[in-house]
């Protein structure tokens, strides 16, 4: 039986370096904002932008600094993609790896050759590389010394990083996301942009600034990475799930249009080549000025993105400030609960037809070529004696949500590139900085506080994963 999923449909999984890497200062890695990200109360309060944090404080247990040891562990856990049948791998560079400080003229041999060997263990087994050039981090230094992204300087020290990538890996990494969840640099500035704001300071501003030469970075990376090799595929990324309105009230309904175009307008740019007339009239009713600088307009408009990549965990709720009722967590965000629908562990709520409608959404609105990089569930496992998990409920999820996806591509026509699963190995959350909140189909010994053997051991949905690779999707039983 056939899906209507294309025959070279990229099946796979997606990991970022600080969740899963560790070796915070291996081979001459130089310290990156995501480092400094603690387990505990005061994780949020950083990864916002509210409180300044530059260096280790020893009252805190920072989870990526060692994170799953994949920086030792990635031949091991290679193989076992490959024995899953993985026909593609997102993971993402460090890119304090290559150049530690950020601001230097010459790269780190010691990290390049580290990814080097992660991409050619990859090819090895015929497994497609798709590379984050950027996932929520940012060295340290540019942040002290420059500010993060908010100054200017920023672009050319991308610049530099992503002509070296697209150098040394020319011919080996075809496929590129810019920047990870680019939308939630507007949530999280800390992580998302290397911000951190002085007293007073015009927050706005800052983050649209910030914004802005993300933009610009991201469509000059685009132009360098098809000069470079007119094979490249470079790709947005956005932080996805569709807003509902909470009742037909023509307010709520306004209110869901707002809240699905602040979280679009970034990716807006990357695909359309300017700045969407709303998101204009905003910016200028608040009183923020986009920083032009000549030649951005045009860099914007030539350079849009080849495809439209996006993660999705759930749909989320829009209510009109009156009438606002009970709120639930939502990726770095919170929205208004869907009481039809049931919730992870973690009050994320589980919508697989809101996949459906993401992606149909997202097709309709950009007519590119999609790629789902993130989906999953974070769950509470719980190992037997010797490791084994039985996630059912974790099956369950995938198996609901690749259904809807599988409905999107063959009754809706959705042109759609591939598919990685959050997590393939469980790695230490974003958002909490847990080792508990799981995502894998392969189980790493670990606990919140960093005890625990590293050992890896494959859970249920390993198996089952395989099985869905092997029939394209046609074999979710
Ligand atoms: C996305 C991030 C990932 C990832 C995922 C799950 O926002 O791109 O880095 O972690 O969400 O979130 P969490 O780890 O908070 O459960």
């Amino acid at each position: 039986m056939s899906t209507g999923l294309r025959k070279d449909f990229l099946w796979g999984g997606a990991t970022a370096a600080n969740q899963c890497e560790g070796g915070f200062d291996a081979g001459g890695r130089g310290l990156a904002n995501v480092d400094l990200a603690p387990h505990g109360p005061d994780r949020f309060p950083i990864i916002l932008g509210h409180m300044n944090n530059l260096e280790f404080q020893d009252h805190h247990f920072y989870p990526g600094k060692e994170a799953i040891d994949m920086y030792t562990h990635f031949k091991e856990d290679i193989a076992l993609f490959a024995e899953m049948g993985f026909k593609t791998y997102r993971f993402s560079i460090a890119w304090s790896r290559i150049f530690p400080k950020g601001d230097e003229l010459e790269p780190n041999e010691a990290g390049l050759k580290f990814y080097e060997e992660l991409i050619d263990e990859c090819l090895k087994y015929n497994i497609e590389p798709l590379v984050t050039i950027t996932h929520f981090d940012c060295p340290v230094h540019l942040i002290t010394e420059y500010g993060g992204w908010k100054n200017r300087k920023l672009v050319e020290f991308y610049e530099k990083l992503v002509r070296v990538l697209f150098t040394r890996y020319k011919g080996k990494v075809k496929y590129w996301l810019t920047f990870n969840e680019i939308n939630v640099l507007l949530l999280i500035p800390f992580m998302g942009a290397g911000l951190i704001f002085d007293e007073g300071e015009d927050r706005k501003q800052a983050t649209w600034t910030a914004a802005h030469h993300q933009l610009v970075a991201s469509a000059t990376a685009t132009r360098i990475g098809h000069e470079i090799d007119p094979e490249n595929k470079i790709g947005c990324m956005l932080a996805g799930g569709d807003f509902y309105p909470a009742t037909p009230k023509p307010e709520d309904v306004w209110e869901s249009i707002n809240d699905s175009r602040e979280h679009l307008s970034l990716i807006d740019v990357q695909a359309r080549g300017y700045y969407p007339s709303y998101l204009l009239k905003e910016l200028e009713r608040e009183g923020v000025k986009i920083p032009w600088v000549d030649g951005d307009a045009e860099v914007l408009k030539n350079h849009t993105v080849d495809f439209i990549s996006f993660s999705y965990y759930m749909s989320k709720v829009s209510q009109n400030q009156e009438d606002r009722g009970e709120t639930t967590a939502a990726n770095l965000m919170s929205s208004v609960k869907n009481p039809h629908l049931e919730s992870s562990d973690w009050g994320w709520q589980i919508d697989p037809l809101g996949f459906r409608i993401t992606l149909n959404t997202l097709y309709d609105r950009y007519q590119k070529p999609l790629f789902v990089v993130e989906n999953g569930l974070g769950a509470h496992d719980t190992p037997d004696e010797n490791g084994y998990v039985e996630d059912d409920y974790r099956i369950n999820y995938l198996r609901s949500h690749l259904a809807a996806m599988i409905d999107a591509v063959e009754i809706d026509g959705v042109d759609l590139l591939g598919y990685t699963a959050w997590g393939c190995i469980d790695l230490v959350s974003a958002s909490t900085g847990e080792m508990s909140k799981r995502y894998g189909f392969i189980y790493v010994d670990r606990d919140d506080q960093g005890n625990g053997t590293l050992k890896r051991t494959k859970k249920k949905s390993f198996d089952w994963y395989k099985k869905v690779i092997a029939s394209n999707g046609a074999d979710l039983d």
